[in-house]
C-alpha cells in the first residue's frame, strides 16, 4: 500500500527509506515502525543506549536509525552527546501523531511477575556469595543478569513445577550463576552446571563443598562438542541463555532439548532482541517448533536485565554507536522463554563446525 496520497504519506515515506537504506548498509531487517519506534524512545531519553533498549533492535540497526535520523536534520546530538529532536524532527512526529513511550509494568518486581523478594533467604543468601562471582569476560560473550533476575528465574521455574525433585542441567551460562542459584534450593533433586569457563566451575564446586550441597556437581564443557550417550535423554529440565547466533542456538538450545528425558519436559533460556532482530526470532521460533517438535509455553520479554559489562568499550557496539558515551544504567535486557517437549521431539546433537559463534551482522556486544 502506498501512503503517498494519504495524510502524512510523505513523512511515511520518508520513515520506510531510512528503514531500507539502514536495513541495505546493516544487513538487519528493517521496516518502518522500527524508525518510528526510535522516534518514540527518543521523546523518553536521550541516551542511546536507552534508546536501543526501549526500540527492540540490534545495536547495529537502531545505531543505524539515529545516524540517518540526523542527517536528514531530525535529530541532534549536543554537548553532553545527548540525542534530541529538531524543529523538524517534532513537526514530524506532530505530523505522523507518534506519541512518546509509556511503561505500566510493575515497578516492584520490576516487570517479570515473579518478585525476587518472595523467597527473602534465598536472595539474601544468593547476593552473599555472588559478591565474589569472576568478572565477566569477553572471550564467551559473558555478561552477567543481576542478582534479582537470578533469583526470579529460580521462582519462575519452581512456579511452573519445574524444579522440586527434578533432575536440572544448567548449560553454557553459569556466569548468570543460575545453577548456583537453583542448588541453593536444595528442592532439585540433582543439578549439573556445564560451561566452558573454569573459573565459573571452580566457584560453584567451591560453594557446593563449603556448604554442603552433594546432589549439585559443575564440569567443564564446550557445547561446540556433541554430548556423549551419557547426557542424552539424561534431565528433566534444562536452562542456559545462548548468544543469538545461529550456530549458538543450535549449540545451547538444539542440545539442551537433547539432553531432555520424554515429553512433557522443560527448557528455559534468554533470547534478546539487542543482538537479533525480530525476524531472526521468527526463525529461531519455527525451529523450535518445526525442527525440534517443542511448543513455547511462556515469553517473558525483558525479564533478564544483564549488567553492564567491563570490556563493552571494546565492543562493536560501542564502535559503531553514535555517541562516544559507555551505558552507565541497565540497557540489555532479553525474554525469558519455557519451552515444554511434545511427543516425537527431535534430539539434535550434532557437532558445530560454524565459526559463527558469537558475532555476526546482528550481534555486536561480544
Ligand atoms: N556480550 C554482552 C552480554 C551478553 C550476554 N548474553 C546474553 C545472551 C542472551 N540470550
Amino acid at each position: 500500500m502506498s501512503f503517498s496520497n494519504s495524510p502524512g504519506g510523505e513523512a511515511l515515506d520518508l520513515l520506510s527509506r531510512i528503514a531500507q537504506k539502514v536495513q541495505e548498509e546493516t544487513k538487519v531487517r528493517l521496516h518502518r515502525r522500527n524508525v518510528e519506534r526510535v522516534l518514540s524512545a527518543v521523546m523518553v531519553s536521550g541516551d542511546f543506549w536507552k534508546i536501543v533498549d526501549l526500540s527492540d533492535l540490534p545495536v547495529p540497526a537502531a545505531s543505524g536509525i539515529v545516524k540517518e535520523l540526523i542527517s536528514e536534520g531530525l535529530l541532534f546530538i549536543d554537548d553532553k552527546e545527548d540525542i534530541l529532536l529538531t524543529q523538524k524532527g517534532y513537526d514530524l512526529i506532530g505530523e505522523l501523531g507518534i506519541e512518546p513511550f509509556v511503561d505500566y509494568s510493575c515497578q516492584a518486581c520490576e516487570g517479570r511477575g515473579y518478585p525476587f523478594y518472595a523467597d527473602k533467604e534465598l536472595y539474601r543468601t544468593f547476593v552473599e556469595l555472588a559478591k565474589d562471582r569472576p568478572k565477566a569476560i569477553r572471550d564467551y560473550d559473558q555478561g552477567s543478569v543481576t542478582p534479582e533476575t537470578t533469583v526470579s528465574r529460580v521462582l519462575f521455574i519452581d512456579s511452573r513445577g519445574d524444579l522440586r525433585g527434578k533432575d536440572i542441567i544448567v548449560m553454557g551460562a553459569e556466569d548468570d550463576l543460575t545453577g548456583l542459584a537453583v542448588a541453593l534450593t536444595r528442592k532439585a533433586n540433582r543439578v549439573l552446571v556445564i560451561d566452558i569457563d573454569d573459573r565459573l566451575i571452580e566457584f560453584d564446586n567451591r560453594i557446593f563443598k563449603e556448604l554442603g550441597i552433594d546432589n549439585a556437581e559443575a564440569v567443564v564443557w564446550d557445547l561446540r562438542k556433541p554430548y556423549g550417550e551419557d547426557m542424552l535423554g539424561q534431565f528433566d529440565v534444562f536452562i542456559t541463555d545462548p548468544p543469538e547466533t545461529f550456530a549458538a542456538f543450535r549449540a545451547f538450545i538444539g542440545r539442551g532439548i537433547a539432553t531432555l528425558r520424554d515429553e512433557g519436559c522443560a527448557g528455559y533460556f534468554g533470547l534478546t532482541l539487542r543482538d537479533s532482530s525480530i525476524f531472526r526470532w521468527k526463525e529461531f521460533q519455527e525451529t523450535l517448533i518445526g525442527e525440534y517438535g517443542t511448543v513455547i509455553t511462556d515469553i517473558v520479554q525483558d525479564f533478564n536485565h544483564y549488567m553492564n559489562w567491563e570490556y563493552h568499550p571494546e565492543t562493536k557496539a560501542a564502535q559503531i554507536a553514535p555517541v562516544r558515551k559507555n551505558p552507565t544504567d541497565i540497557w540489555y535486557r532479553s525474554a525469558w522463554y519455557r519451552i515444554e517437549t511434545l511427543p516425537g521431539f527431535k534430539r539434535w546433537n550434532d557437532p558445530i563446525s560454524d565459526d559463527v559463534f558469537y558475532l555476526d551482522e546482528e550481534g555486536s556486544t561480544t
